[in-house]
């Protein structure tokens, strides 16, 4: 009897403490600019096509990051969110999910590696309910580099760079693209979203046609309303707005008529207020649930805007974008909002540095659970580079713990290299050469903006940087954050400091043979298994027995 009694009670104090557990919300928006942002946007002369009131809103009663920093690519920022990892220790690689090396079962392929632990798994153990919306893009040779397989109770996603918003097929994916095979691109839980898939012609001007982001979008909204509010949730949105292709629908271009001169701009312009638009009524549902109070909302881009001509994205005053390791490419808008914000932290602006794999960590210790992964380390695995924020986010501490940026880059072949970093001082060393340094003007693209084979690109020594990364450039970007001036020559001193200490980061870079890139991608492995296994679906071709099993049910 007492015993009984004593196990109620226990499980009644675990479900209070489970309940003050804060909801977490993670929105990555993808490719979103650094000036496509209302907050940033303000007062310059594109204010009036950046139409973002949500998420300026959200920042007004939260926490604008100023200086939060991913990779320069999509699948190097989302593995690194999800493992905890830089993705000098995850990967630094953006994706093709057709390689393969035999010799190598835990790392031997594109993305996380399987023995990894995932950000949802550790929230699990924490006692949350877990759910993933929208674009995946960390690797998916495996079924365990899947959104379950790492953690993720409920998920609905599509596993390439890009899919099409109204067909879903893949745009990158591992039957190629454009060469007459198209594979859907929509997994949910154990195996391909056979039922979601739209007619093979559906189009922005068709009815009955389902844009992407509408149906991630109640796809959220539906999790959300049925959510046991007596567990704690976690859900990562992430939407597939602002990647291209771009295919917004009349009416949402209509309203940005006056957008002259740039097509692209136009487009991006659209896409990115039907986005905004979307995360308010995911708000909305927090709220009308009542989960606001005791909820914290992040939201972040993956990578910088891109800046050519086809590009659409802005990320004035910051030098170039997207592909690039200068700071137009991987310091990304990002805030923190929700009822949870400690009310002195309300509509601030932090400016410590912020690395997109030190919320693994964050919000390992808001679930109390320890971020160690100890599965990974079994497998000879580099260990987690997450540091806690939260005591810089809530207050408790007034300067970031986060001392250093290390970026790494692909560049000039040979694997994984360290190709900057930036230190506590603001001074950030750059090695090999730079593509997309040119700086975005406040409105761009125009029609004078060069395209992607035009961007210029700047050198900085070796392509293929390493040790003493001779001819390196520093720039400081606390003083000069358009990066505008070399003073490599003037401090000698800081650079050989830097260099040292790229060369000590270098040495424990993550680097596995992941496999080369199929080159006749329809008549090989991947390919062939996604349409005689998966129904011509997107998905993983290693483990095909779980796979077939589980796609013919
Ligand atoms: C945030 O602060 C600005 C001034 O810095 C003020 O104009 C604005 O009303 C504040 N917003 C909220 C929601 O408190
Ligand atoms: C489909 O799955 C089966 C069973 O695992 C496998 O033997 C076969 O090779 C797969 N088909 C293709 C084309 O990969
Ligand atoms: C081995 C096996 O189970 N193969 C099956 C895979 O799935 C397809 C249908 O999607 C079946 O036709 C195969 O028999």
């Amino acid at each position: 009897m007492l015993i009984a009694l004593l196990l109620a009670l226990s499980v009644v104090l675990q479900n209070a403490a489970a309940a003050q557990k804060p909801n977490i919300v993670a929105i990555m928006l993808d490719d979103w600019g650094y000036n496509n942002w209302g907050v940033h946007a303000k007062n310059k002369a594109n204010s009036r096509e950046v139409r973002t009131p949500v998420l300026d809103g959200l920042a007004s009663v939260g926490i604008a990051l100023d200086r939060h920093y991913t990779a320069s690519v999509c699948s190097p920022s989302r593995a690194a969110f999800q493992t905890g990892r830089n993705p000098l220790h995850v990967t630094a690689v953006n994706g093709d999910a057709g390689r393969y090396n035999p010799d190598d079962t835990i790392s031997g392929f594109d993305g996380i590696p399987t023995a990894m632990t995932g950000i949802a798994s550790k929230m699990a153990t924490g006692g949350y309910s877990t759910y993933f919306v929208g674009k995946w893009h960390a690797g998916y040779a495996s079924r365990l580099q899947l959104p379950k397989a790492l953690g993720y109770k409920k998920s609905l996603a599509f596993l390439c760079s890009g899919n099409r918003y109204w067909t879903y097929d893949a745009q990158f994916g591992i039957c190629g693209d454009g060469g007459g095979v198209k594979l859907t691109d929509l997994w949910e839980d154990d195996g391909p979203a056979i039922n979601l898939k739209p007619a093979a012609d559906c189009s922005n001007a068709l009815p009955n046609c389902f844009y992407e982001d509408e149906l991630f979008e109640k796809r959220a909204v539906q999790w959300i309303k049925a959510h046991d509010a007596r567990k704690p949730l976690f859900m990562v949105y992430a939407p597939h707005a602002v990647h291209s292709p771009l295919a917004p629908t009349a009416a949402q271009l209509q309203a940005f008529d006056f957008v002259q001169g740039s097509w692209s701009r136009k487009v991006y312009a659209a896409t990115l207020a039907d986005i905004d638009t979307r995360i308010g009524t995911i708000i909305q549902t927090l709220k009308n649930k009542n989960l606001w109070q005791n909820t914290l909302v992040v939201v972040m881009s993956d990578n910088g805007g891109p800046i050519a001509l086809t590009g659409g994205a802005s990320n004035f005053p910051l030098r170039g974008g997207k592909y690039s390791n200068f700071e137009g490419g991987v310091r990304t808008n990002a805030l923190v909002s929700g009822g949870f914000v400690p009310a002195a932290r309300q509509n601030t602006t932090l400016t410590g540095f912020i690395g997109v794999e030190d919320w693994y960590s964050t919000f390992s210790a808001l679930a109390g659970v320890n971020p160690t992964d100890t599965k990974a380390q079994k497998a000879g695995l580099p260990p987690i580079d997450s540091i806690n924020m939260w005591p810089y986010l809530s207050g408790l501490k007034n300067v970031s713990p986060r001392k250093e940026v290390v970026l790494a880059s692909t560049s000039g072949g040979g694997g994984t290299k360290t190709q900057s970093l930036i230190d506590a001082k603001g001074y950030k060393l750059l090695a090999g050469t730079l593509k997309y340094a040119a700086s975005s003007p406040a409105i761009n693209p125009t029609a004078a903006t060069p395209d992607d084979a035009h961007m210029p690109k700047l050198a900085c020594g070796r392509r293929d940087p390493v040790y003493p990364y001779t001819g390196a450039c520093l720039f400081n970007i606390l003083k000069d954050p358009a990066e505008t001036t070399n003073i490599a020559a003037q401090h000698p001193d800081i650079v050989v400091r830097l260099a040292e200490r790229m060369k000590e980061i270098q040495a424990t870079a993550f680097s596995p043979q992941r496999g080369a890139v199929p080159k006749d991608k329809v008549n090989t492995l991947p390919c062939q298994s996604a349409l005689a296994n998966l129904s011509g679906f997107e998905g993983p071709w290693l483990d095909m027995p779980f796979s077939n099993s589980t796609a013919a049910r």
